[in-house]
């Protein structure tokens, strides 16, 4: 079920509680400000999360709230998982599905990184 944005934020959320440790994730990268780790249900050769540390609910509450530095530092910890991964060249996609009609369903903030495999016009 695609997920209201507006609500305030759950700490019991699924990618909260792997933040805490409380439930396993395939980790590739965590600094100050950001956890990645692969998807569960990929929908490409490489599919990687990457949240932020910070408890935001989606895009919008982290664009509007979210210090300078957690943007910064969660922006280019974006950047350093896709180079780590190796996606650069040839290129990749970054996804943030926002609310209802952008199909969110995890209420913590993420960005999805696909690569690995020539992507075609759009992924959902
Ligand atoms: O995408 C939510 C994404 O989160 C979806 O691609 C599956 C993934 N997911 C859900 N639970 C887990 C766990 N436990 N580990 C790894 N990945 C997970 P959305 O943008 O909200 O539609």
């Amino acid at each position: 079920m695609p997920i209201d944005p507006t609500l305030p934020y759950d700490d019991n959320n699924i990618f909260a509680r792997i933040l805490r440790g409380e439930i396993p994730s395939r980790k590739v990268y965590e600094d100050d400000w950001a956890f990645a780790f692969e998807d569960i249900n990929p929908q490409a050769e490489v599919h990687t999360l990457v949240i932020p540390k910070g408890r935001y609910v989606s895009w919008d509450d982290f664009s509007a709230k979210a210090s300078d530095a957690e943007i910064g530092g969660f922006i280019r910890a974006v950047g350093e998982v896709a180079r780590a991964k190796g996606l650069v060249e040839p290129g990749y996609r970054l996804l943030a599905n926002i609310g209802a009609h952008g199909g969110q369903e995890v209420p913590h903030l993420h960005v999805h990184i696909f690569g690995g495999e020539p992507l075609g016009p759009m992924i959902a």
